[in-house]
């Protein structure tokens, strides 16, 4: 029988947040992540599970996700320490059939609970579980330094922040074509972040949280991180381009629209209308 340590989905959990720390992306407790799994994935590994599983309420009804599976990241846990000890930093827990209260089946062996921002992963699940037609399994929140450090200096405009990234690296617009919708500064671990992450998310695949970091969403755990790690590689570009003194020439608009065609993907039409990104 083998090990629910050696899952796809743990070992994945392990990979994912294992690249985010040495990204520097996650300090001390910093940045969650969330897997949504099948009744037919966990259920090998049904000897590995707590005899009397803990159950703890929902601060806020999920009816989106009865019955779904997650592994998520504990709270207060470090990134840096989930490759020494899963067991004690991810969680396995399925919601019940109301969506009103979820049961720890596995994990948080040493006690604690899932991530504090629990309340946007689950309502930004079943915007992205909605919108994606069930394909969208990952929610990923981390403190990508060079999106944050941009939060400080630009306008916190989605439109034009998008169109910025799109600028800073060629292949944003392929990746991100729905663009970054950005939050105002709100208090994190909170139902009303998660309301408002999860609002975004209807229409973005990311999310800015000003002077804290970035929300993704995607199908894969690499394809979150590779969402993730794409927009903050334009934005150390666009970071290491204003300490340089601005932008003095960049892509088009007419290249951003050829390379969309391209690649088959259909760019945010407010980011084309508002015209090229001047950061300088
Ligand atoms: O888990 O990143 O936003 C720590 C955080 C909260
Ligand atoms: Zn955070």
């Amino acid at each position: 029988m083998q090990s629910i340590l050696s899952s796809w989905f743990v070992q994945g959990m392990v990979k994912a947040t294992s690249d985010m720390w040495l990204k520097g992306w996650d300090e001390r407790n910093g940045g969650n992540v969330s897997l949504r799994l099948l009744e037919e994935e966990v259920e090998p590994f049904a000897s590995d599970f707590y005899a009397a599983p803990r159950c703890v309420e929902l601060t806020q009804p999920a009816p989106q996700l009865a019955n779904c599976w997650f592994l998520v990241t504990g709270s207060g846990k470090f990134f840096r320490n989930v490759q020494l000890d899963p067991a004690d930093s991810l969680a396995l827990l399925k919601v019940d059939e109301q969506g009103l209260s979820y049961k720890i089946y596995w994990g948080l062996s040493n006690g604690g609970l899932p991530t504090s921002e629990l309340a946007s992963h689950f309502q930004s699940h079943s915007v992205r579980k909605q919108v994606s037609n069930g394909v969208d399994r990952v929610i990923m929140h981390c403190h990508a330094t060079n999106f944050m450090s941009l939060s400080y200096v630009v306008e916190l405009d989605s439109a034009r922040f998008t169109r910025l990234l799109w600028e800073g690296s060629t292949e944003c617009l392929v990746v991100f074509p729905d663009g970054v919708g950005i939050l105002p500064w709100m208090v994190p671990g909170t139902d009303e972040i998660g309301q408002a992450t999860a609002d975004k998310m209807a229409s973005h695949s990311l999310v800015m949280w000003p002077f804290h970091g970035i929300f993704g969403a995607g199908p894969t755990l690499d394809e979150t991180f590779g969402l993730i790690d794409t927009a903050e590689k334009s934005s150390e570009v666009i970071v290491k381009v204003l300490s340089m003194g601005g932008i003095r020439q960049s892509i088009t608009t007419e290249q951003l629209v050829a390379l969309g065609k391209r690649f088959n993907v259909t760019p945010w039409q407010a980011a084309l209308d508002v015209g090229p990104a001047n950061a300088s």
